[in-house]
């Protein structure tokens, strides 16, 4: 990493700074690197002391589950306390925290879901779960809260009467929420994060796309969003950033979590970049371009086999992959030989009848055409060109 070696590629300087928005879950660097076959290889990184490094390497931002910093039965004196000397870590570090978030997956009570659970008692206590999740965010200066429903989910499809059960569930939940945040004047946007499978076997909600659908159908969709995730996306096999791009275009796009994955395998969140950069490219090129201005939030760890040093080079590593990718978008956008073919595959012909808006006579202009499909067939689409080029700009010969 840069200031390990002394030096930066000599393209281009990637230190972050907190315009680029960047930050970590409290639980990311934390992560400890037990899996489903085995124990914790780091030692607990106290979350004042991550925040500390985070300080360090320049991240802007901190986000939370509230178990990540609250333990579940903590007293509220208990409680008090450690928000207190949380507050006074973040504001020595000059780091904020812009999302906070509630663990309804962890504590063996969720096992059969939270807000779609099929226990009432269960579903009331996800929700009051959630509410103080809320305060604590607010307390701590969060904006947006992110719901993930991790054990929104089944097995066996025998569980539930009927599978849209679940979903006027969640609504009358998220419904809920929407009325606490204004009771409170909390001024939160809620954030939905979509998982196809895993930890359940399937996971309602499984794409950004199903909840695209959802939202409209709340009582306040101007308060709920999506926060899609690199990591969840790929292992449905979709391209996350047409995801991406289609939330933006709804806009919805009110947080996003950045890692990666290989298709087709468990839940990896690898650092962001590290398994399909070509990928990871289209999508910091399109954030960029449209000049999203959220926080890019990295959700993902190192790998087991780090140590405590590993875990800081993950976390630069994340960071710098990301400013390398977006100094190699404005490479691609100021590219003249990349802009003149891009110009030339979508130009017209100046005989081709002007379909924008319907309008009767449109239509009959329209319908009167002849087509001169032959012709058509003529213009040239070199994409094998222009994905050459792009190969070129990202392997840096270009
Ligand atoms: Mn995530």
């Amino acid at each position: 990493m840069s200031k390990k070696n002394g030096k930066n590629a000599s393209s281009g300087n990637y230190e972050p700074r907190p315009e680029h928005k960047f930050s970590f879950g409290l639980w990311t660097l934390g992560n400890r690197g037990r899996d489903p076959f085995g124990d914790a290889v780091r030692p607990t990184f106290p979350p004042n002391d991550i925040v500390h490094v985070l300080g360090e390497i320049g991240a802007w931002g901190v986000n939370l589950h509230d178990n990540d910093l609250v333990p579940i039965d903590a007293t509220p004196k208990e409680r008090d306390k450690i928000v207190r000397d949380f507050r006074a870590a973040c504001n020595e570090s000059g780091v904020v925290v812009p999302m906070a978030t509630v663990s309804l997956f962890f504590h063996p009570v969720f096992r059969d879901g939270a807000f779609t659970a099929n226990d009432p008692e269960v579903r009331a206590y996800a929700l009051q779960k959630t509410m103080r999740a809320m305060d604590l965010g607010a307390e701590l200066g969060a904006r947006i809260f992110v719901l993930w429903g991790g054990r929104e989910g089944v097995e066996t499809d025998a569980c539930r009467p009927r599978a849209d059960e679940a979903v006027k569930r969640l609504r009358e939940a998220v419904n809920y929420l929407c009325q606490y945040n204004m009771a409170q004047k909390y001024g939160y946007r809620f954030a939905l994060e979509a998982k196809p499978n895993e930890p359940r076997g399937d996971i309602y909600m499984a794409t950004t796309g199903h909840y695209l659908g959802f939202i409209p159908t709340l009582d306040h969709p101007e308060m709920v969003g999506v926060n899609p995730e690199f990591a969840h996306e790929t292992m449905a096999g979709l391209n996350f950033m047409h995801g991406v791009a289609q939330a933006w275009e709804a806009g919805k796009l009110f947080h996003i979590d950045l890692n990666d994955q290989y298709p087709g395998r468990y839940d990896q969140d690898l650092r962001f970049g590290s398994a399909n950069p070509k990928s990871a490219f289209w999508l910091v090129k399109f954030l960029e371009d449209v000049a999203y201005d959220g926080p890019r939030h990295f959700d993902a760890h190192a790998y087991r086999t780090e140590n405590c040093e590993g875990v800081t080079d993950f976390a630069r590593g994340c960071m710098r992959t990301y400013l390398i990718l977006k100094e190699k978008a404005d490479r691609w956008n100021a590219d003249r030989e990349i802009q003149t073919i891009l110009k030339e595959v979508s130009a017209a012909s100046p005989s081709v009848p002007k379909n924008g808006r319907y309008s009767p006579t449109g239509a009959q202009t329209l319908l009167s055409h002849v087509f001169n499909k032959d012709a058509m067939m003529q213009k040239r689409l070199p994409y094998e060109l222009l994905d050459q080029l792009t190969v070129d700009v990202l392997l840096g010969v270009r």
